[in-house]
């Protein structure tokens, strides 16, 4: 069966990492394929953001670095909330450096990410030791990593062979790649999570060339099991509401998908 009618239950049965078999599970009991951009500026707006929609998503992305006012308890209050409203924690580092760094950019600096972040990112472009480097520190904690094998921005140039060498990159780091930031499905494997941002309820693009796929052009035509939504939801008038409604779409198109 390809990944593209298997259940998400049957799909968190596949998995050798603990950390998708739990995504796949929150998934399937929350009913929800939806992570939440988190993309705010101060910390506070930041919990009260995530608290709101917490009940709508399966996990929580965060670019820590954009907050004028980080600080350890941030992070606390935030894997609380994780655990009141059972979704992950992502943050969208994109590592992008030889391994030995990586390893310190990862552990170590203001934000010490591997002490709470489930799962990070990173680029491929460093070739195989930026993985090597995140597995050391990440993987005797239980965490994980998604690859950039595509972007959702105009003019990226993560095409082509480029996105074909990231998912061989992934295959021999199965144990600790879970799997993609990608605008379409990319590998058959079922274990591999595919999450895809630029997407809002209405396609079109912001001013700095980000591009929007809606949710049902994600999972139900280019086969992604994951949105990701930043300003769809934090600019909206209720957070919460919108949250909704990702929600809906994006398991409706996920529900409509499997029926086909
Ligand atoms: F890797 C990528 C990518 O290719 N496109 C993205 O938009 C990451 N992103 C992130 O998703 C970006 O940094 C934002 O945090 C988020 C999209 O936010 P939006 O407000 O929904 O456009």
């Amino acid at each position: 069966k390809s990944n593209n009618i298997l259940k998400y239950s049957e799909r968190a049965a596949l998995c050798s990492n603990g950390l998708s078999r739990r995504l796949f599970t929150i998934m399937e009991q929350k009913k929800t394929n939806l992570v939440l951009s988190a993309d705010v500026t101060s910390s506070k707006e930041l919990l009260q953001l995530v608290d709101k929609t917490g009940p709508h998503v399966c996990m929580v992305k965060t670019h820590v670095d954009i907050l004028e006012d980080f600080n350890q308890d941030v992070v606390d209050s935030l894997t609380k909330l994780a655990a009141k409203h059972d979704f992950l924690i992502f943050e969208d580092r994109k590592f992008a450096d030889i391994g030995n760094t990586v390893v310190h950019q990862y552990s170590g600096g203001l934000y010490r990410i591997s002490e709470w972040a489930d799962v990070v990112n990173a680029h491929a472009i460093p070739g195989p030791g930026v993985v090597q480097g995140l597995k050391k520190v990440g993987a005797p904690k239980g965490r994980a990593c998604l690859l950039i094998a595509e972007m959702s921005s105009s003019g990226n140039l993560a095409t082509g062979s480029y996105t074909q060498d990231t998912v061989k990159m992934a295959e021999e780091n199965k144990d600790f790649v879970i799997g993609f930031i990608c605008v379409s499905k990319i590998s058959s494997n079922p274990s591999f999570l595919h999450m895809t941002p630029g997407v809002q309820l209405e396609a079109g693009q912001d001013s700095l060339g980000q591009q929007y796929l809606t949710p049902s052009e994600v999972i139900g035509k280019r086969g992604s099991d994951l949105i990701i939504v930043g300003r769809g939801i934090y600019q909206a008038q209720d957070p919460a509401n919108a949250a909704k409604q990702f929600q809906i779409a994006g398991y409706d198109a996920y529900v409509t998908r499997m029926a086909e």
